[in-house]
């Protein structure tokens, strides 16, 4: 942990506005983010931007839609009179954003690849808007492993298909790794804003497994394709269970490994839609999945309006 603070420090500027590690930027006249439909021509970034520090993410427009509405109203945000919310990158017809105020909201797609390519662009925003400390938090869906639809999985640390704690990808012909590290005392500090008075449901923490597939990928045996028997899928689920993987999903890694590498804090907060132990097919009526998914923001919001007091 004293280590990570280090880094932390070492990688921010001392204001704590976030260092850009590529110094190809400063030196562009123009910094394009296309897949966000802004640029730092076209846009005032800082004066769009620069009171951000809760940048929030999630699979979904509608979802982080609903989030940015949620939050304004626990955080008593008020619009200028006359305006409503809007999506800032509707235009790029790939991602969605909302601002209220201290807080960002953005849908990331599904996968590795889709979180990636926004994860460059909101760094590169929160360099080109000057942001100081920002937190990003993912708040999804995930497969729970020995644990029952519902439940709320505040992740330590991210692992790859593989069980490497590591970001594996391949640049210029090398394959390089980057450690999916994530902020152990701001997980914990989200664990210990779980309320068992008021939630009627479990959170807990334990290591999250990324996977680039839904199917075949997370051993599920209904996909199009399936090579292995039901026998194999449970030694390979009860495996990852006695390794410490609570859940899975499929952003984790490059999410944890992207965020440690600019000296930014970040957690991620999933809601399991069901047991893998039990099954593969999600099969929980929609309302009762609404309602499960609110999960993973009422716990942020406890986290964003805590740090908005001692601000
Ligand atoms: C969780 O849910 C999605 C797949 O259904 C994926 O984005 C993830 O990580
Ligand atoms: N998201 C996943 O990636 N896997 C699941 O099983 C459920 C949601």
């Amino acid at each position: 942990d004293e280590n990570d603070e280090i880094i932390y420090l070492k990688t921010r500027y001392n204001d704590g506005t976030v260092k850009l590690r590529n110094p190809n930027i400063e030196l562009m006249d123009q910094d394009i983010l296309y897949h966000l439909a802004l640029g730092s021509g076209s846009h005032d970034l800082e004066e769009m931007f620069g009171d951000v520090k809760f940048v929030c993410m999630g699979g979904t427009p509608k979802r982080m839609e609903n989030f940015a509405h949620f939050i304004m109203d626990e955080i008593g945000y008020k619009l200028p009179a006359g305006t409503q919310l809007q999506d800032i990158s509707a235009f790029s017809y790939r991602y969605s954003m909302y601002k209220v105020g201290p807080v960002l909201s953005i849908s990331h797609g599904m996968g590795v690849p889709s979180i990636g390519i926004l994860l460059h662009e909101i760094i590169k925003l929160m360099y080109h808007a000057k942001c100081k400390d920002p937190v990003f938090l993912r708040l999804g869906t995930c497969g729970g492993i020995g644990i029952e639809g519902g439940t709320v999985v505040v992740s330590e640390g991210a692992v790859d298909g593989l069980l490497r704690d590591t970001y594996e990808m391949t640049v210029l012909g090398k394959v390089i790794h980057r450690p999916a590290k994530l902020d152990r005392k701001l997980s914990r500090e989200l664990k210990a804003l779980a309320d068992p008075t008021q939630d009627a449901y479990e959170t807990i923490s334990g290591k999250t497994m990324c996977t680039y597939d839904f199917y075949e990928g997370q051993g599920r045996l209904d996909g199009a394709f399936c090579d292995f028997t039901e026998n194999e899928k449970m030694e390979y689920l009860q495996k990852l269970r006695e390794f410490g993987v609570v859940n899975i999903e499929m952003e984790s890694t490059i999410f944890a490994a992207l965020t440690h590498h600019a000296g930014i804090k970040a957690a991620i907060v999933c809601v399991a839609l069901l047991n893998r132990l039990n099954g593969d097919q999600v099969m929980a009526p929609k309302e009762v999945m609404n309602e499960w998914q609110k999960r993973p923001q009422i716990l942020i919001s406890r986290f964003i309006r805590k740090r908005m007091a001692q601000q």
